[in-house]
This record gives structure tokens, sequence and C-alpha cells, in this order.
């Protein structure tokens, strides 16, 4: 695995905590290359189970380097809270570095998230009110500041000032909201110039160290956020999160070529689940979602929503595999389908008459899209126990090796529960 990229094949939330919590073990250096704390996954360690955010999951082994990189917008006030937990925990949090050009997430993109939406009504995008829409628009407008941007007084309060100006334009015309007053503003360079501070000994041009490491034989481990239907360009805009979770992403998020990377993981569950607005072809707001949801919890890690369910779709992950050039497929949640007397697959679409079998880009395109669905035997065997395939019920081997044949991707690991040791690793 020299570099390997792990990266959601649907809408997030297919269980890639799991997986890079498995892989990181092998890893020399993980790298978080995109979104911010808008993600989240759950990891039991040492008795006690903690939620990571921002901080990739190498963060509790301090002999790993476990690195923000520059696609990722960078929440301060939110990575310290999470490392003040794993701090008080007893985890030793000196493997963390931090890219001197991630772009910094202020306050008043959190606030600024939460007008857009409320201003929104019902065409709401559901984000998770994290900011991450506004510091990444921020970013591309050239109105941001960067990490190294923290530690110079001057600029930071030269620029500050300026960007604040503009700010309490949208808050109070745009929203009709209380702008940030001169003392709010002094207050705001001096909490995120103390940011600085304390961030100081982790912050490094973390493209030049992730190319030393690759250069020394080290194995790094890029762990994607969300998934790839999410991806500004590639998912269902605008119904998408504002960053690139493709396995693409990882080059641009973290400053290494694509000639770098060897492999690219792909992470489903053997369903598909949603949170937030927008088109989901193969949504089932029946019995079947339900019974779904509450045998596999499906409920936020951070935000706390009940998912939205359907059946897998395999055009969704057909495009998955091409537009992040996957590699091999870990199907996660098999164990939910046992008691299912027939499970679906959604093999194509039918739209105005027609069958089609690529993902369309029209929103339009997407609500009118019926799924055109096969349908195979389900089991009834508790398979939470099993760990090796041949011991699968015939049933669950054949969905599995459908889920494979349907997306040309070879199986790496399939898993049967949420703990670390149900995933099972195929040679
Ligand atoms: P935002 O806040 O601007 O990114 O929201 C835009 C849309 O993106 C969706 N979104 C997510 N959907 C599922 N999971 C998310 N995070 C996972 C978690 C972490 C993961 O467990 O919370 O799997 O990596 C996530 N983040 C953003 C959001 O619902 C909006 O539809
Ligand atoms: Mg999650």
């Amino acid at each position: 695995m020299p570099a390997i990229v792990v990266v959601g094949s649907q809408w997030g939330d297919e269980g890639k905590g799991k997986i890079t919590d498995f892989l990181a073990q092998e890893a020399d250096v993980i790298v978080r290359y995109q979104g911010g704390n808008n993600a989240g996954h759950s990891i039991a360690f040492g008795g006690k189970k903690f939620a990571l955010h921002s901080i990739p999951s190498g963060i509790f082994d301090p002999t790993k380097l476990s690195i923000i990189a520059n696609g990722v917008v960078f929440n301060p006030k939110a990575v310290i809270e999470e490392l003040s937990i794993l701090q008080e925990a007893g985890v030793d949090t000196s493997g963390l570095r931090i890219s001197n050009r991630a772009q910094v997430l202020f306050s008043y993109h959190k606030t600024i998230d939460a007008l857009q939406e409320e201003a929104r009504g019902v065409a709401k995008i559901g984000t998770t009110k994290n900011g991450i829409g506004p510091a990444y628009v921020d970013k591309f407008m050239r109105s941001g500041l960067r990490v190294a941007d923290l530690l110079d007084k001057d600029y930071l309060t030269k620029r500050l000032t300026e960007i604040v100006g503009e700010k309490n334009l949208i808050l109070t015309r745009l929203y009709d909201a209380e702008p940030i007053n001169d003392i709010a503003l002094s207050a705001l360079i001096e909490e995120y110039y103390g940011y600085g501070q304390y961030f100081k000994r982790y912050i490094m041009d973390t493209s030049y160290q992730i190319d030393k490491e690759l250069r020394r034989g080290k194995k790094v481990l890029f762990e994607g956020a969300q998934g790839v239907m999410l991806d500004i360009d590639h998912g269902t805009y605008p119904y998408v999160t504002s960053s690139s979770p493709i396995g693409g992403g990882a080059t641009t998020g973290s400053g290494v070529g694509p000639s770098m990377i060897q492999e690219v993981l792909g992470v489903c569950k053997a369903y598909t689940s949603r949170v937030g607005e927008g088109p989901f072809p193969t949504e089932q707001i029946n019995e079947i979602g339900d019974k779904i949801r509450e045998i596999a919890h499906e409920y936020g890690v951070t935000t706390g929503r009940p998912r939205r369910i359907g059946w897998f779709d395999a055009v969704v992950m057909r495009h998955a595999t091409r537009v992040s050039g996957l590699t091999k497929l870990s199907v996660n949640c098999l164990d939910v389908f046992s008691d299912f007397e027939t499970v679906k697959i959604c093999v194509a679409y039918k739209l105005h008459g027609e069958v089609i079998k690529y993902y369309p880009a029209s929103l339009q395109d997407l609500y009118d899209a019926e799924p055109v669905y096969e349908e195979l035997p389900g089991w009834s065997e508790d398979i939470t126990q099993v760990d090796c395939i041949e011991d699968l019920p015939e049933n669950a081997l054949n969905y599995l090796n459908r889920l494979s044949e349907l997306t040309g991707l070879e199986i790496a690991t399939f898993a049967v529960g949420p703990d670390r040791d149900s995933t099972v690793v195929l040679k």
C-alpha cells in the first residue's frame, strides 16, 4: 500500500471510519485532504469511544503522522475541542500536523451558513451548519485566510479588518443580522491569533512532508470524508458539500501528484443512505427504509439526523468507480440484510421511456428517473460471526458477488457488524 486513498462511494456514512481505522494501523502517515468538521466517525479505542471530526484516525498512535492537509477547511476552535477530549483520555496527540496552506474556518462562516440555510427555506441544502460552504466560498473568492496567516499578527489584523467589513455587508444587507462591531473584531483577531500560537508547533508544509515520507518508503493513507455523490463537481449538485471527496481530491487537497497514488479503495454499504436534501433515486420511504434504519442505527454522527435509506444503486456505484478511479471495493453492513426475504439492486434507470445506465447531471432527470431493479433472494442466517467468505450463506455470497460484477470491482473487504473485528479481509 505505499499510497492509498479511501473514499466514500455513496453519500457519506459508508463506514469509511472503520476501514481507515483498520488500514491506519499499517500506515505511517494518515492524511485528511478535504472537508472539515462536517465529517464524523466514531472509533472505539482502549475501551472508550471517540468521535473524530477533523483529526485523522492515526491520532491514537503518536509514532504516526496525522495530517490535516491544505484542502481541508480548518476550524481551530473545533480542533482544540477535539484534541482536549483525546488528551484528557490520555492520548498522546503529538503526531498531529497541520498544513500552513489550509484555509481557516472562522466563526462568521458558521453564522453565514445558518443564515443562508434559513433564507433558502424549502430549497435548503440541509448542510451540517458548520460553515463549510462559506469557508470554501471565501477560499475561491480569494477572501480567505490560511493557517500560515494566523502566525502573522499584522497581516491577520489588516486582512481580517477588511474581510469583516465585507462580511458585515452580507450580514446586514442580505440577512438583516447584527454586524460584527469593532469590539467583536478585536476579540476575533485576538482569538484567532491565539489559535495560531496554540497550533504553532503543529503547523508545517505538509505537502513537502508527505512527499518526503513517500520517498522514504513510508505508507500513506489518504482518508476521504463525505462521499463521491456529495462531490462539488461529480455529485448531485447543488445538493453536495463544497469540497472534492473523490479520489482525485487527495492530490489537490494534499499537494501530492497523482502518479504517487497506487490504490483507491471505494467504501459502500450493502444499501444506500443519505442525509440532507437532494435526489435519491432508490430511496425507500416505507417500512423497508424504516426497518433498515432501525436495524443499522442510521442516524448521523455529526448532527444526529435520521438518515434517508434506499436500495443499493449500481448506477451510482459505477459513476463513483469512474470519477474516483476506484480500484477495489469495501462493502459494509452486509449483516443488516439477515432476515430479508428478498433484496433489490438498482441496475439502471428508466427515464422518459428509455433505459439508461449512466447517472444524469440534471436534477430534474434525477427526480424523474425510476430505478430498474433486480431482485435477489435474501437470507435468514445471522452472519455477524462470519470471519471468512466461505462461511457466508449462499444468498449473501451471491449478493456480494453481484455487487462486484455490477461495479466491475474486486471486493477487498466486507463487514458483518460495526466492530473493528467484524471486517473480513479477502486475500
Ligand atoms: P455541508 O455541511 O455544507 O458539508 O453540507 C452539505 C451536504 O453534505 C452533506 N454532508 C454529509 N452527509 C453525510 N455524512 C456527512 N458526514 C459524515 C458524518 C462523515 C463522513 O458522519 O456526519 O461520512 O465522512 C456529511 N457532511 C456533509 C450534508 O448533509 C448536506 O447534504
Ligand atoms: Mg460518518
